[in-house]
């Protein structure tokens, strides 16, 4: 089956797990708002119960909500033009979490490589919640009848297990009601690195704050994070088979080059045989001056707790609208009586 049976429709979340970072602005937030602004139907969400998979203090986890929905708006979701809410107000996506609990196989859990890196060495002790983690995406995606959804490069594998889930879905039932979502994976910086170490992702739930740019964080904070950013000793290279077996010298040319909207060839054909200690402060001035009216504008949103909730709970009753008579047609699919 193809998606052009499907009217397009884009769907994608963060956790509210800690303040954004340059990460998921490069990775995912940009990509959203260039898709709203193409006049595609757009669905953002603050995936609140994603973020319990693993413990969250219950007020920080109050105000990351606000937070991100703030960063979201600040980056240019327009809450007029893109339905924009927070999960855990729309009860439809753990309802059909858990019909994909059933759906999918354990085989393809143990596959996610994001629970082995998060779970760590003592598996035993993780929740179930982080294990079906990727059922509970699925349901957001899905929910949606979502086509397309743009993410970072870790989110990739999560988005394949969708895939298999809603074809599984139609096959074992016998209909084509939903989807193939397709990853929508872009730009320079698909993978933002750790500032400390250029072979981690860049993270907002990272113990490290040095490891990562804040939204939030001011022009002196992010000049001195990027001064501090790990690197070799060598200049940088005048090409980018040069940057090979260098991953954090890799990482500041891409994040340069997302941020400037060129090529890593072209920042490199720029700064090709200069020393980080010309090259750091650029980058430092370049995000800033990016980043500032992103950062002015979140503060003024926060200032307003008030208004964003009244934006979450508008976005929660039109996302609901659609979401409603999908799970009550998966319900009637799976014979699960729903009515009252
Ligand atoms: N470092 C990154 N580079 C590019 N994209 C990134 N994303 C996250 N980190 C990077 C993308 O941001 C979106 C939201 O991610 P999420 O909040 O659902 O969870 P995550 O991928 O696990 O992000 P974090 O920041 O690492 O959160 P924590 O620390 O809580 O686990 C996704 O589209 C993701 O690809």
């Amino acid at each position: 089956m193809s998606n052009e049976t499907f009217e397009p429709r884009v769907f994608s979340g963060m956790q509210p797990s800690g303040n954004l970072t340059l990460g998921n602005y490069l990775g995912a937030l940009r990509r959203w708002v260039e898709m709203q602004d193409e006049g595609i139907p757009t669905v953002y969400c603050v995936v609140n119960l994603h973020a319990i998979t693993v413990w969250q203090d219950p007020e920080a986890l109050r105000n990351a909500t606000r937070e991100v929905t703030a960063a979201y708006i600040a980056a240019g979701v327009d809450p007029t033009r893109s339905i924009l809410f927070n999960q855990s107000q729309v009860p439809q996506h753990a309802e059909l979490a858990w019909i994909f609990n059933c759906v999918a196989r354990l085989g393809w859990l143990n596959r996610m490589t994001q629970f082995k890196d998060k779970a760590g060495k003592d598996r035993e002790k993780a929740s179930i919640g982080l294990y079906a983690y990727p059922a509970l995406m699925a349901a957001d995606i899905l929910a949606y009848r979502a086509t397309h959804v743009p993410v970072g490069e870790d989110q990739k594998q999560h988005v394949e297990l969708t895939r298999d889930i809603a074809a599984k879905f139609n096959h074992d039932f016998g209909v084509e009601f939903f989807p193939m979502p397709e990853p929508v994976i872009k730009g320079a910086a698909t993978r933002v690195m750790s500032l400390r170490d250029g072979t981690k992702k860049m993270s907002k739930s990272d113990p490290s704050d040095m490891s990562r740019i804040n939204l939030r964080d001011d022009a002196d904070t992010i000049a001195q994070k990027f001064r501090k950013a790990r690197t070799d000793s060598e200049p940088l290279p005048s090409e980018p088979a040069g940057l090979e077996g260098r991953p954090e010298a890799r990482n500041l040319v891409n994040i340069y080059a997302a941020i400037a909207g060129v090529s890593a060839e072209a920042v490199l054909s720029e700064y090709g045989g200069r020393a980080f200690s010309e090259f750091k402060p650029a980058l430092a001035d370049l995000a800033t001056a990016h980043l500032a009216p992103v950062t002015a504008r979140m503060r003024a949103l926060m200032a307003d707790p008030a208004e964003i909730d009244r934006i979450l709970g508008d976005g929660a009753n039109r996302a609901a609208e659609i979401a409603e008579p999908v799970v009550a047609q998966v319900y009637d699919i799976v014979g699960l009586i729903r009515s009252r």
